[in-house]
């Protein structure tokens, strides 16, 4: 209640999703993402439906100068963002030897060095205050071997890399590390991963709802811990090898 929450890849899918939970719960979403006008009506939605002064500003965490400004604004407008959600990332599935190398480029810009752009600008301030919380969402393709998607595996495993690492940087101040680790979720993410939709017909059995996602995280921002793996119960090696 009364937290600062700022979101990045706001926009869209889980993001979208845990912005309007946050709202619920009485907290602040300040909502982060390209689409400027996507996050206007998500924040004029949450705002019409609770007084938690929702706020956004237009961002691609890929561009570190303007993660700088942006997260200068915000301070001007806060004191202190309680909670930091890098959740912004995308996925090209490929097998590396077809992919772009564009995209490849593309893919660690925004999943790898957008988290730590970002982190950067929040950590001076909850350092000093020596509290926070830095939730980074990477992937079971952060932990396992996925066929198809070498590079954005690669992209998730730097993610989780980071996260802990970091957590132990931290781990004389008060301040909270964790990572969100989901299988596939229904969400805008597979337009993009998965053009040809051969992945998703084999992982759609297996695939959670945005919604069950951003109830989760809703629950780690109450109760912070290391990891939350959505699902845990999926033989993923078995799914993931056999793609
Ligand atoms: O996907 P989607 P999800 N700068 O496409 C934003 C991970 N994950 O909710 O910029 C700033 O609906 C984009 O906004 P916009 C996944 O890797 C997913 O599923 O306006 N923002 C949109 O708001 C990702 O890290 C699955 O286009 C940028 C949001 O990111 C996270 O979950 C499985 C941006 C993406 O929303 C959320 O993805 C898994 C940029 N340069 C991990 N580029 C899954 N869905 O199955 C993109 O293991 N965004």
């Amino acid at each position: 209640h009364g937290k600062n929450i700022v979101i990045t890849g706001a926009s869209s899918g889980i993001g979208e999703k845990i912005a309007l939970k946050v709202a619920q719960k009485g907290g602040r979403p300040i909502l982060l993402a390209r689409s400027e006008e996507k996050l206007a009506a998500i924040c004029a939605n949450i705002n019409k439906q609770f007084p938690v002064h929702a706020c956004y500003y237009p961002l691609d965490v890929s561009n570190t100068n303007q993660v700088k400004e942006v997260f200068a604004k915000i301070y001007q407008e806060v004191d202190f963002i309680d909670i930091l959600l890098n959740n912004a990332g995308f996925g090209v599935f490929d097998m590396v030897h077809e992919a772009n190398m564009a995209d490849i480029d593309q893919m660690f810009q925004v999943n790898v060095i957008g988290v730590i752009a970002c982190t950067k600008e929040v950590l001076p301030s909850m350092l000093e205050k020596n509290r926070g919380h830095i939730i980074n969402v990477a992937s079971q393709a952060g932990k396992l071997a996925t066929a198809k998607s070498s590079a954005y595996a690669a992209t998730k495993h730097a993610v989780l890399g980071f996260t802990n690492s970091l957590r132990m940087e931290v781990a004389t101040s008060n301040i909270k590390i964790s990572a969100v680790n989901p299988g596939p979720i229904e969400t805008a993410f597979f337009n993009t991963a998965d053009k040809s939709g051969n992945y998703v017909k084999n992982v759609q059995k297996y695939m959670l709802s945005s919604e069950t996602v951003a109830e989760k995280v809703m629950g780690l921002m109450l109760h912070p811990k290391r990891e939350l793996n959505l699902p845990v119960w999926m033989n993923w090696g078995s799914v993931l090898y056999n793609l």
